[in-house]
């Protein structure tokens, strides 16, 4: 059994819905140990954008890495995903942030989630679930949320 933690966002359509379905096709690969907040966070990166809502689920499951990913990707096209800009607007981005203690390098995965360590928007939900997640360079995700300044992610639900 594998523990990941898989973050989640989405600021097209119906934002919570797009969340809330995606949790509901998690729930099918595993077990969902726990689902984090509910956060409206401000666009990083990219063109300018709506808000996102994000949120991190830590799921167990006996799915290798890379299927995972590519059953990941399968729900954000179930969930009218188009692929344009990159870091353009998205219904959902289902990112793996974590896996168990491992560190992944291929060409298609990279865990911890590279730019996670940087980001408020994945450290503050992460914190909710697993605050002792490595998310780079020796980091927890509890190490790397004291240093993150300047973003902002407000908590709209603990329960959704
Ligand atoms: N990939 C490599 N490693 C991973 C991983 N750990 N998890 C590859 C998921 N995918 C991984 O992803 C592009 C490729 O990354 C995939 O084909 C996969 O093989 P994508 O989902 O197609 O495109 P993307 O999400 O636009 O690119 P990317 O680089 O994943 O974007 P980010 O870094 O995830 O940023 N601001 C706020 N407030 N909230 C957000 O949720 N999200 C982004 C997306 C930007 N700004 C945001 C938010
Ligand atoms: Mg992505």
């Amino acid at each position: 059994m594998t523990r990941y933690a898989i973050a989640l966002g989405s600021n097209q359509g119906g934002r919570v819905d797009h969340l809330r379905q995606a949790v509901a096709e998690l729930e099918g690969l595993g077990t969902i140990e726990a689902i984090s907040g509910l956060y409206e966070t401000e666009p990083v990166g990219g063109p300018a954008q709506d808000p996102f809502l994000n949120a991190v689920v830590l799921l167990d499951t006996d799915l290798a890495p890379a299927k995972l990913l590519a059953t990941l990707q399968q729900i954000e096209t179930a969930n009218d995903r188009v692929r344009t800009v990159r870091w353009g607007p998205r219904t959902l981005d289902l990112d793996i942030v974590a896996v168990d203690d491992q560190v992944i390098d291929t060409p298609d995965l990279q865990v911890p989630h590279p730019r996670a360590a940087e980001r408020l928007f994945v450290l503050q939900p992460l914190c909710d679930v697993w605050p002792e997640a490595m998310v780079g360079d020796g980091l927890t995700a509890a190490e790397a949320l004291s240093a993150v300044s300047g973003q902002v992610a407000d908590l709209v639900a603990a329960d959704w």
